[in-house]
């Protein structure tokens, strides 16, 4: 019979917010302007629209993103390879991130400068503020290199089960792994899923119990509510709204989603912790599922990564789960994180006993 757990440190409540489809690069890279310490752009980066043309000319990166893409760029894992080798030979490591541009153009002309332009700061005021303020990370890769279901799959129980793409009919059925909500449970330690529209967490057999069903709880209810109440459970995730509708706007920064809205809905999660009176007690973690095909010049772990269950993927590619995917944003929110400290360091956190990210995290402040 597991024992109840305590937890010793200060934080008592962990709240996750899983975004869509964005790079590093893409979101963060220009905070390098306001702090040279984050690993992002200096504007000399550039993918060639030809990899084995030597002579093909470059697309270089830009600042010149905007709140809605008109375009959704390549994510599946067939585009991703080719975006990370520049071809599908993924012998080279590290892998030279030369593939974006002709990858993308490949899909759709004109794309190719799409994917390789990023956000001003300025135009990101919520992220830049709470990355210059708590701690931004410039090493959180994407746990496998496709796309949005397996990617969130990772999040929530360490594994995809071998699922490799979105695919609709397996999802509905179920997947039978143990997640980190059920650790938890075994734990006695509480958890909630604060959904918009759908939640996609009951893509797990063990959600769909009778007895979870009130950790389902509707965002725009129950979010402040339980917030100014100080009952907020100790693991609570966010569901952005996944689908764009004239009713409810997407707010999940998935291409073509408004980013604006994304933007909001950030800084809607963070004023209601600041507010609770669990505020001295929370971390708050913004993350990224995967890349959503936009460029990132760190280069994507290809060597040495745990295959976390021994499944592998289907044919023809039979991944063996052994790459991790392209780097994303994440920003980490908490009383806890000291300003203007300016430190790197590495860590492995130990969320639980399903969920185990290993990671390796700059924490950049501006010094002030
Ligand atoms: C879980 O969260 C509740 C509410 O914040 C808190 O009272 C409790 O101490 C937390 N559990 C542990 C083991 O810290
Ligand atoms: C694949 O790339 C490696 C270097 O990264 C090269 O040595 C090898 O010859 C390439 N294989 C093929 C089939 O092109
Ligand atoms: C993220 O991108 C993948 C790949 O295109 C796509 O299947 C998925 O639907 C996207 N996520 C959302 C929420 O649209
Ligand atoms: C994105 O949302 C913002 C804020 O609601 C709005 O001002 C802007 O016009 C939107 N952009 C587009 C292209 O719809
Ligand atoms: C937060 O918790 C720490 C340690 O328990 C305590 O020293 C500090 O005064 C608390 N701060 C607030 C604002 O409650
Ligand atoms: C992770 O998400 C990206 C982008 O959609 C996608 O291409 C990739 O296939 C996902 N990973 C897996 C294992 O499906």
């Amino acid at each position: 019979m597991p024992e109840k757990d305590t937890i010793n440190g200060p934080i008592k409540t962990v709240v996750v917010l899983v975004m869509e489809n964005r790079s590093f690069d893409h979101m963060l890279g220009w905070l390098k302007r306001i702090n040279p310490e984050v690993d992002g752009l200096t504007g000399t980066e550039s993918n060639p629209l030809s990899t084995t043309n030597p002579n093909s000319p470059q697309i270089l990166v830009s600042d010149s993103a905007t709140y809605v893409d008109p375009f959704d760029p390549g994510h599946s894992f067939q585009a991703i390879r080719k975006q990370i080798f520049g071809s599908d030979n993924t012998s080279a490591d590290p892998p030279p991130m030369n593939g974006f541009a002709q990858e993308a153009e490949e899909e759709s002309k004109g794309l190719s400068t799409a994917v390789m332009r990023a956000f001003k700061p300025e135009l990101l005021p919520v992220y830049t503020t709470l990355a210059m303020e708590f701690a931004v990370f410039d090493r959180w890769f994407a746990s496998i290199p496709t796309s949005t279901q397996p990617n969130r799959s990772y999040v929530h129980s360490a594994t995809s089960h071998g699922l490799m793409s979105n695919v609709l009919s397996d999802l509905f059925k179920g997947f039978p792994q143990k997640t980190i909500f059920d650790s938890l449970d075994d734990s006695q330690l509480s958890f909630g899923i604060y959904y918009q529209i759908l939640p996609s967490t009951l893509f797990y057999d063990t959600l769909r119990q009778l007895k979870y069903i009130n950790k389902f709880r509707d965002y725009y209810l129950l979010f402040k509510k339980d917030a100014n109440e100080g009952k907020l459970p100790n693991y609570t995730v966010i569901e952005p709204v996944y689908y764009d509708s004239s009713i409810l706007p997407a707010n999940d920064d998935h291409p073509v989603h408004n980013v604006s809205n994304g933007q909001m809905l950030v800084k809607e999660v963070y004023e209601t912790l600041r507010k609770s009176p669990q505020w001295n007690e929370t971390l708050l973690i913004i993350t990224y599922d995967e890349h959503g095909g936009f460029y990132d010049h760190v280069p994507t772990p290809v060597r040495n990564v745990p295959n976390p269950d021994g499944l592998n993927g289907p044919a023809p590619y039979d991944f063996q789960f052994d790459r991790l995917g392209v780097r994303v944003p994440t920003i980490m929110v908490s009383p806890w994180i000291n300003k203007g400290m300016g430190l790197s360091l590495s860590l492995s956190l130990s969320l639980s006993l399903s969920l185990s990210l290993s990671l390796s995290l700059s924490l950049q402040c501006r010094e002030q």
